[in-house]
């Protein structure tokens, strides 16, 4: 297949587009390197040393013989967008290219503004392109568990049966989002949903729960390959921080109570979970839903998992519960339902001792670029104007709790 993969020098789609194009398949990134501006911006990194995109795909060529274009440019420059569609006429795309931090999203008005835009933007551009160039294309757009809340009924795979006075219809289950971040998810859910409807367009929206790890078979062959592996508040997500806290011997940061639940999986099970979408396209005018997760923990099961893997090594891994700076149930039922991709045959890496052990290994191996100064949360959900200074720049993570009254 020609598969685009947007977005594809980040953490998720830079593991795809290897695996796909290991697959045989014929694969082109788009990026506009906007993810490594906002780690400058924010003064963060990741803590294993990704090289360039020319370095890496360079250095995957001479390793596999195999060839991926590149094509640098906006999601939210239509004239780009169209231009690639019409040229590369894809017969699958790949959507991760949005701007995917939830605290990033609370930090102000202008990075909620931000977000929305890139993501609603860059969506809609590409929805008419497809519609304008290459109409049967299947669109795999990556959307969120986070898009459904925590209600207290078992969430379903994007619809749900429901009887109302004397009448029954399968509806689009109630979102309840969290943040300006998982809000856009939502809006572009409904925004592929229509067109999928109004101009018979084919897709399939992966509902993703949290993604952690950062080698894969391909990404593993050689350092000059190496993945993302996220830490900081912003972009670092719960069990990347909390395996890189361990190894830093500083106590893993649980927010409030942590029976904060969600749905996990393994960068190797996100890549596979996607390839199962496109060799299963959804049909002309279908809005297909996946919830694409493997086993669902709260953070406090998460981070005792860290713990006990952690002190196996000698560390010792204590757990602190902080102010949760997030407007989140704290305690709360949670049974999402994830059968879809296990039937079309996902075979799931679970989350065991020897899988914590290699983070762990891969934090301390690369412990000397990990920098404590990003393990506490600044960014507060309750009052925006605070998480700046007067020179723009978030506060420090005491400064804002504490004038916020957390
Ligand atoms: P990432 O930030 O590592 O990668 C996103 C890539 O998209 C970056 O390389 C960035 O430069 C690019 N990009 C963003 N806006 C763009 C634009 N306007 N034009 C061109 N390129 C643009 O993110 P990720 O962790 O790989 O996530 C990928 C997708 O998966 C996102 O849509 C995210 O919402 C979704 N997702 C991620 C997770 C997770 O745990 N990482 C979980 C669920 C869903
Ligand atoms: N948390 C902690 N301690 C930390 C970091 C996080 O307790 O140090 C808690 C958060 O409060 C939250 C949970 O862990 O309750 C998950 O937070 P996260 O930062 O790991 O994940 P989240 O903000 O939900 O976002 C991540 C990705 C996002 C994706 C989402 C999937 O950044 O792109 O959409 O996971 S989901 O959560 O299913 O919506």
């Amino acid at each position: 297949m020609r598969i685009a993969v947007l977005g594809g020098d980040g953490y998720c789609g830079w593991a795809t587009a290897l695996y796909l194009s290991q697959k045989g398949h014929q694969v082109a990134i788009v990026d506009n390197f906007i993810r490594r501006k906002w780690d400058f911006d924010l003064g963060v990194e990741t803590l294993t040393p990704i090289r360039s995109l020319r370095d890496r795909l360079q250095a995957w060529k001479d390793l596999t013989g195999n060839h991926i274009d590149v094509f640098v440019g906006d999601m939210t420059d239509y004239a780009f967008l169209s231009a690639h569609i019409r040229d590369f006429e894809p017969d699958t795309v790949i959507h991760f290219a949005e701007q995917r931090s939830a605290p990033y999203s609370m930090i102000d008005r202008e990075h909620a503004t931000f977000t929305q835009v890139n993501n609603l933007v860059g969506t809609l551009n590409l929805l008419f392109a497809l519609r304008e160039f290459k109409s049967d294309c299947h669109l795999v757009k990556l959307g969120t568990m986070g898009e459904y809340g925590t209600p207290n009924i078992d969430i379903e795979e994007g619809y749900i049966r429901i009887e109302h006075n004397g009448r029954a219809d399968t509806l689009p289950f109630p979102k309840q989002p969290g943040s300006f971040y998982h809000l856009s998810k939502v809006h572009d859910t409904h925004n592929i949903h229509f067109c999928c409807k109004a101009w018979g367009l084919r897709a399939t929206d992966l509902n993703q729960g949290v993604v952690y790890g950062t080698m894969t078979d391909d990404t593993a062959l050689d350092e000059a390959l190496i993945n993302r592996f996220d830490y900081d508040e912003i972009f670092g997500t719960a069990l990347n921080r909390f395996c890189i806290e361990a190894a830093a011997g500083h106590p893993i940061t649980v927010y409030g109570k942590g029976g904060q639940t969600r749905g996990f999986l393994d960068i190797r099970d996100t890549i596979r979970c996607v390839e199962i979408a496109c060799l299963n396209p959804a049909e002309p005018g279908e809005f297909r839903v996946f919830n694409q997760f493997t086993e669902q923990f709260s953070v406090l099961e998460l981070a005792q998992m860290v713990q006990a893997a952690a002190r196996k090594l000698g560390l010792k891994a204590e757990i602190n519960h902080l102010p949760d700076p997030r407007v989140e149930a704290e305690t709360h039922y949670y049974n999402a339902r994830h059968s879809k991709l296990i039937d079309l045959g996902l075979q799931p890496h679970l989350l065991s001792d020897s899988l914590l052990d290699s983070m762990i290994g891969i934090a301390l191996k690369y412990s000397e670029r990990i920098d404590q100064s990003v393990f506490l949360p600044n960014v507060n959900w309750r009052n925006a104007s605070n998480n700046r200074n007067g020179n723009g720049r978030l506060r420090t993570p005491a400064a804002a709790l504490i004038q916020s009254g957390v």
